[in-house]
């Protein structure tokens, strides 16, 4: 699965006040009512999680900056998801976690803000980008990692959503995924083209944070839902919970990936700390 990351900014203070030693777990995406846009903190770290279960990270990363937005993305293919940056309409990419050059750096979009999204367009096992421009109901997507115009643009959903990408089908590409801010439903198209839902699948709240990924290897992306620190995960599109688990704090942003290339995806969570730098 693939994952944008919307940082919850916390204040040390607060961590402070909270802290109880956890690690915590993570659309991909927060809902648009818990998004912050920038952060002028210090410590973006990633603690990932590679089985579903609670507990301390398996691997902890500090990565990135104050860029608005992380991507996570088998980039190169090769199983593992990897992070990346999109800053405005620059895109860096990188194969593992270490930094230095990126693997990818290009310009891809329209210069208008925008929702990004990752996934296996073509199925051909690597993970591109694309963007819904704000405002628009339109998704430009590209299956190459360079500049260029987008290969696929449709229209789906209404203006105000939450937007999550999976292989929903099975059948090895992904799509995408709405759910309508205020709602709870989730409406699963199949297809990347305009058209109504495939799949609506009612889970959890609407103030729920969402991700998709594939939890028990099947081949199928499912949906999982973050509330507080406990995370709320269907194997099915069914909207039933088949597994709960506690992991990280209520002020992580969920993430979820295969971090370690071995067939199913897990989940980490991204923790922003602000500091008073005084500045
Ligand atoms: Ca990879
Ligand atoms: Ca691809
Ligand atoms: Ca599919
Ligand atoms: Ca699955």
């Amino acid at each position: 699965m693939k994952t944008t990351v919307a940082r919850k900014v916390t204040s040390t203070a607060t961590v402070l006040a909270t802290a109880f030693g956890v690690a915590g777990v993570a659309l991909a995406m927060a809902p648009a009512s818990q998004a912050h846009g920038t952060s002028s903190g210090w410590g973006e770290t990633f603690l990932l999680k590679n089985s579903l279960q609670g507990g301390g990270a398996d691997a902890t990363h500090v990565f990135g900056g104050t860029q608005e937005v992380t991507l996570l993305g088998d980039w190169d293919g090769d199983g593992v998801e990897t992070p990346g940056i999109k800053n405005g309409r620059e895109y860096q990419l990188w194969n593992n976690w270490a930094g230095g050059a990126p693997a990818y750096a290009f310009t891809f979009g329209p210069a208008t803000p925008g929702t990004a999204v990752v996934g296996d367009w073509d199925g051909d096992g690597d993970d591109t980008i694309g963007v819904r421009p704000a405002g628009t109901t339109t998704f430009h997507l590209t299956n190459d990692l360079a500049a260029g115009p987008a290969d696929v643009s449709f229209t789906y959903g209404p203006s105000y959503v939450d937007v999550l990408s999976g292989d929903w089908d099975g059948d090895g590409d992904d799509t995408i995924g709405v759910r309508p801010s205020g709602t709870n439903t989730f409406h699963l198209r199949n297809s990347l083209t305009a058209g109504f839902a495939d799949r609506v699948v009612a889970f959890g709240r609407a103030t729920d944070e969402a991700v998709a990924g594939d939890w028990n290897a099947d081949g199928t992306d499912t949906i999982a839902l973050h509330r507080a620190q406990y995370i709320y995960v269907q194997n099915t599109h069914s909207g039933g919970t088949d597994l709960t688990l506690a992991f990280g704090t209520p002020w992580d942003a969920l993430l979820a990936g295969d971090w370690d290339g071995d067939g199913d995806d897990t989940f980490g969570v991204l923790r922003v700390t602000e500091g008073s730098c005084g500045c």
